[in-house]
């Protein structure tokens, strides 16, 4: 008997490499290779995709439906636990109203097409309007400025970073992180064909990261502050260098820029950021004499307190600058699946406050509220009182800000569900557990990353494990188990709940890929599902093309450069000269990703996680002599509101007054059943993280730029 090769997507991040998985006879897997023919990803996979075996054998992984009692967790079987799922949600909103019960979406959703397609009926079936996801601890100010500038929540600009001359980059770490809203698979050669074409690469981060490593320059910018040097770019743009400015595309509606930026000039930003008014200058000066050029920012530049402006100045500079919709420049896909035009004809182009969260009357966004407000949702008595909480592919209690409470609160709950395949920190205050399939049970297509893409590629993955390997009752795909408690949910007038019913039956028999057929065959190459069969590597459709005003989703097809929001909230920004000073003892603390990490999810692989443990409190080198920390010491790190102890480690890497802590570690609850992750548990950097220091302006959690104490613990 000879082994079998199986061609697929990795699934676990956004760079969406080709994998070659050989398989023995008896379906074990014997190796997991990059699929050297992948047109994307061209070999490349990151040690990540080996955990793809672990997590399918992870004996920790659950493959029944678990209800809690009080001797324990029971196995039970799938039909007992969606019916008591059900009928837990619509207790609880007979007797509190339809808000009570709240909703958390995690990011492994956007990497499981099953859940995009399906998710919606479930929530639109609970019919709550207490919905949160990890987006507004992420992505959230890009979104808005997507939905604001161009009409369309999903329209987010991709650096065009295989032809570009000039690539900035702002708080990302692809290195670390693959890429994020850039899915760009083999980045590190992506980054060194620039620089072999002559280009030049600018790293501005608060760390001197891996991919500082591999740019001609980099600087480090005070966290949170990115919002002054953005303002004095745009400063020397329209101030000092306007003769060179190109003019405005035609569908471009904008207010005079000049005015806007009055007050920041470099002078008065450099004390603020760290980046010195000759270095703005050069910069502005680079940025417009290059070919093209491109800013990329991201997590660092919108997980914090300023992230929408920064979103939107980012976009505003790459317009402004000539380098929009244009080769090297910042660009937009054309996707096989036209997941924009599909969600706008459904209403989902995006929309903002149209309605707040009750307790601190916080801007919705896209129909979802703000994360850092679900604590006070749960907490805090009276009408629309959240009572239950529905998680599908979510760690709140680890991901979100100020864990402490959000783990009061949850505890307080009245009833739980958790869609998820491990009894983690979260779903274990969860009554019921429901385990879907691993990845390598389910059928893939990355029906968002496509849209995020830096070429225009596509890819069907089939399952390799056709059906679970572990009996008749047990594992179901996660859309299986989410239709399911949207029939058994399905409520309302006899006509609408038969209208459901039809509709329920027919994406049930039509499945997910039935559905990604049609949308194929609706795309803009009128794909079939057959023809990407037929390609097991992957289809290139080709380079980024310049697709505007056409692809714009305002009604008029203008881009608006200058949305009144954004104005607004310009206005409010306090001068960089007065800014609070910060105090003598107090320290910045930022995050960081490592590539062997994937947020909180994957410490429960062996070969992931063995070594040194990575989850230290990094710490420039002068600032810890200052205060007699030596390396390896053992630190108190405390914010308003938590405190953890995390083993100092010390680099010049870091900016000084700043230090670093990972986040998606801290399993040390006994009650959990990860026994590789538990092992290496590390600390919970979110329970240092504040739910009140959010941006203002989209709610976004700021998790990057909290301000905490020191003290050798
Ligand atoms: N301090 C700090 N906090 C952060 C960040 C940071 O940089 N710093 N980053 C933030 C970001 S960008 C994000 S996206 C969030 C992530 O926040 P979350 O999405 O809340 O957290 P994850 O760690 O991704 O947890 C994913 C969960 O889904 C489960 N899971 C995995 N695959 C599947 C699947 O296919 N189906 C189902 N049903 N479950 C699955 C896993 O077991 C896990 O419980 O964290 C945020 N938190
Ligand atoms: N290996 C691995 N890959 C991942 C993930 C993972 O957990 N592990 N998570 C995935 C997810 S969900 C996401 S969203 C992406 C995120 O992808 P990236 O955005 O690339 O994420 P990070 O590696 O956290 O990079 C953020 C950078 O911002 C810097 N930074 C922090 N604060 C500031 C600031 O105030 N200003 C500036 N300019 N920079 C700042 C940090 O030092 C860090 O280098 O990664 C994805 N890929
Ligand atoms: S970079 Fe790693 S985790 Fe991400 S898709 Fe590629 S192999 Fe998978
Ligand atoms: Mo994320």
């Amino acid at each position: 008997m000879t082994n079998r090769t199986h061609l697929r997507t990795c699934s676990l991040c956004e760079a969406t490499c080709g994998i070659r998985i050989e398989q023995s006879a008896s379906g074990d897997i014997v190796s997991i290779k990059g699929d050297k023919s992948d047109p994307f990803s061209r070999g490349y996979i990151c040690p990540k995709a080996t955990a793809l075996q672990d997590l399918h054998n992870d004996p920790d992984r659950l493959r029944q439906p678990l209800k809690k009692t009080a001797s324990g967790w029971q196995e039970i079987s799938w039909g007992q636990a969606l019916n008591e799922a059900a009928e837990g949600f619509d207790r609880i909103q007979k007797a509190h109203g339809r808000n009570a019960v709240g909703s958390y979406l995690g990011n492994p959703n956007v990497h499981n097409y099953g859940n995009l397609l399906f998710g919606p009926l479930m929530l639109r079936a609970i019919g709550s309007r207490n919905k949160f996801s990890a987006t507004s601890v992420d992505q959230l100010p890009h979104h808005m400025a997507s939905y604001f500038m161009f009409g369309h929540q999903l329209m987010v600009p991709v650096p065009d970073i295989d032809r570009t001359d000039f690539l900035i980059v702002m708080g990302g770490n692809p290195l670390a992180s693959n890429g994020s809203l850039m899915t760009a698979p083999d980045i590190k050669n992506r980054l060194k064909s620039i620089r072999e074409r002559g280009g030049r690469i600018l790293v501005i981060d608060p760390r001197k990261t891996e991919t500082a490593d591999v740019a001609d320059e980099h600087w480090f910018v005070r966290p949170g502050q990115d919002v002054y040097l953005l303002l004095s770019l745009l400063y020397v743009f329209t101030h000092e260098l306007q003769a060179q400015l190109p003019p405005l595309p035609d569908y471009v509606d904008s207010q005079s820029l000049a005015p806007l930026c009055v007050d920041f000039k470099p002078e008065n930003t450099a004390p603020v950021t760290g980046v010195s008014a000759d270095n703005v200058r050069e910069l502005a000066k680079r940025w417009l004499s290059a070919e093209s050029a491109v800013c990329y920012g991201r997590m660092g530049v919108s997980v914090q307190a300023q992230g929408a402006l920064c979103q939107w100045l980012i976009n505003v500079l790459n317009i402004v600058s000539g380098n929009f919709d244009r080769a090297g420049g910042a660009m937009f896909t054309r996707p096989a699946v036209d997941l924009l035009k599909v969600t706008a004809a459904q209403g989902g182009r995006g929309h903002y406050n149209k309605f707040q969260s009750r307790v601190r009357g916080l801007p919705e966004f896209g129909g979802e509220l703000p994360v850092s407000a679900l604590a006070e949702e749960i907490l805090t008595p009276g009408e629309g009182q959240i009572k239950a909480m529905l998680t599908v592919a979510g760690n709140p209690l680890v991901s979100t800000p100020n864990s402490g409470q959000l783990t009061k609160a949850f505890e307080s709950l009245d009833f739980m569900v958790s869609v998820d395949m491990f009894l983690n920190e979260t779903s274990r205050h969860a009554d019921l557990i429901l385990p879907p399939c691993s990845p390598l049970e389910r059928d893939h297509y990355d029906l968002i990353f496509n849209v995020l893409a830096v070429r225009n590629v596509a890819k069907y993955s089939p399952p390799l494990y056709k059906r679970s390997r572990w009996g008749k009752d047990s594992v179901r795909e996660d859309w299986q188990i989410l239709l399911s408690l949207a029939k058994k949910l399905n409520r309302g007038s006899f006509g609408k709940r038969l209208e459901n019913r039809i509709m329920y039956g027919m994406m049930g028999l039509l499945k997910p890929s039935g559905i990604l057929n049609t949308l194929l065959k609706s795309g803009p190459y009128r794909m079939t599902l057959d023809k990407l069969k037929k390609s097991p590597h992957g289809i290139d459709l080709g380079e980024l093309q310049p697709c505007l005003p056409q692809r714009l989703f305002h009604k008029d097809k203008r881009l608006q450069l200058t949305p009144e929001t954004y104005l607004q909230a310009l206005q409010s920004l306090t001068l960089p000269q007065f800014l609070p000073q910060p105090q003598a003892d107090e320290f910045t603390l930022i995050g960081r990703r490592h590539i062997r990490c994937n947020n909180s999810w994957l410490h429960n692989s062996q070969r992931l996680t063995k070594g040194k443990s990575r989850c230290t409190l990094l710490m420039n080198t002068e600032d810890a002599a200052q205060r007699g920390v030596e390396e390896g010491a053992q630190v108190k790190v405390t914010s308003r509101v938590g405190e953890v102890v995390a083993t100092a480690e010390l680099t010049d890497a870091l900016m000084p007054g700043v230090v670093s802590l990972p986040h998606g570690w801290g399993h040390h609850q006994p009650e959990t059943r990860l026994q590789v992750a538990a092992r290496v548990a590390g600390v919970n950097c979110n329970e240092l993280t504040d739910d009140q220091q959010i941006d203002t302006l989209s709610g976004n959690a700021a998790l990057n730029g909290v301000a905490v104490t020191l003290a050798l613990a």
